[in-house]
C-alpha cells in the first residue's frame, strides 16, 4: 500500500492520482499535516510540497520523480513509450507542462478572488500562457494522446491542467484560445476509462475551491 501526501485541490496531485489509478495501485490519500509546508509535514517530507509519497518507508517528493519511479517499479501497463526518441518527447512535453505551463495556471490563483485581483497581471499572464499552449501545440503532437493510445506520465499533469484553463479562463473572463489539436487532445484525454473519474473529482474540487475563493 503506498500512502499518497495529497489534497483534492492539488494538480500534481491529481497527476499521481490518474497514474496510479492507470496502473492499478492501491494507494490512501492522507492531508499533509497542518497543511503542506508547515514545519510538521516538513519533518516527514523535507521539500513540504505535495504530492509525496511514502512507499514502505521509502519518501518522496516531486511529482515527476515520483511517477518514473512508480513507472519502474510497477512495469504494466508501461507509462513511457519503448522507443528512447519516442520516450525522450514524452519527458520533454511533461517537463514543459511542469516547468513552463502549469506555473502560469498556478499564478492566477491569488487573483481569483476579486478583491485581490490585479487585472493588469491577469492580462499579461493570459498572453504568456496564450504563448505557452502554441508552443506546446508545436511539440506535442497528440494522435489522440500524447503518444499514440498509450496513455503516458506526460498525459497525467494535462488532466488538471485542462480543468484549470477552462474554470480559470471562465472566472477571469481570460482571451485565451486553446489550438485545435489540443482541444480534441483534451476531449479524448478526458474520457479515458482511467481518466474519467478523476478528471470529475477535480473539476469538483475546483468548482469548490473556486466558490469560496470568490465569495471572500
Ligand atoms: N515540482 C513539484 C511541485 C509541487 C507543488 O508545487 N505542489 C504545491 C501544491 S499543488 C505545493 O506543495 N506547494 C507548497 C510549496 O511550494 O511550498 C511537483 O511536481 O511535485
Amino acid at each position: 500500500m503506498i500512502t499518497l501526501y495529497d489534497l483534492p485541490i492539488s494538480s500534481y496531485g491529481c497527476k499521481i492520482r490518474v497514474l496510479m489509478t492507470h496502473k492499478k495501485i492501491n494507494w490512501r490519500s492522507v492531508t499533509p499535516p497542518d497543511g503542506y509546508g508547515s514545519p510538521a509535514y516538513c519533518k516527514i517530507v523535507p521539500a513540504g510540497t505535495i504530492p509525496a509519497i511514502d512507499h514502505n518507508g521509502f519518501l518522496l517528493a516531486d511529482s515527476e520523480a515520483i511517477a518514473e519511479y512508480l513507472d519502474e517499479i510497477i512495469v504494466s501497463p508501461p507509462m513511457l513509450p519503448d522507443d528512447p526518441q519516442d520516450r525522450a518527447r514524452v519527458r520533454e512535453i511533461s517537463r514543459f507542462h511542469d516547468t513552463r505551463l502549469e506555473p502560469l495556471l498556478r499564478a492566477f490563483f491569488s487573483h481569483v478572488s476579486p478583491n485581490s485581483r490585479d487585472n493588469d497581471f491577469v492580462k499579461d499572464n493570459s498572453a504568456l500562457l496564450q504563448k505557452r499552449l502554441h508552443q506546446l501545440d508545436r511539440i506535442a503532437n497528440p494522435a489522440p494522446l500524447l503518444f499514440r493510445n498509450q496513455l503516458t506520465i506526460a498525459d497525467c499533469g494535462f488532466v488538471a491542467s485542462f480543468a484549470l484553463i477552462s474554470t480559470l479562463r471562465d472566472i477571469l473572463d481570460l482571451d485565451l484560445g486553446v489550438p485545435e489539436r489540443l482541444q480534441a487532445y483534451e476531449r479524448v484525454l478526458a474520457t479515458h476509462p482511467s481518466v474519467a473519474a478523476e478528471s470529475t473529482a477535480y473539476y469538483n474540487a475546483l468548482a469548490t475551491w473556486a466558490a469560496t475563493k470568490l465569495a471572500g
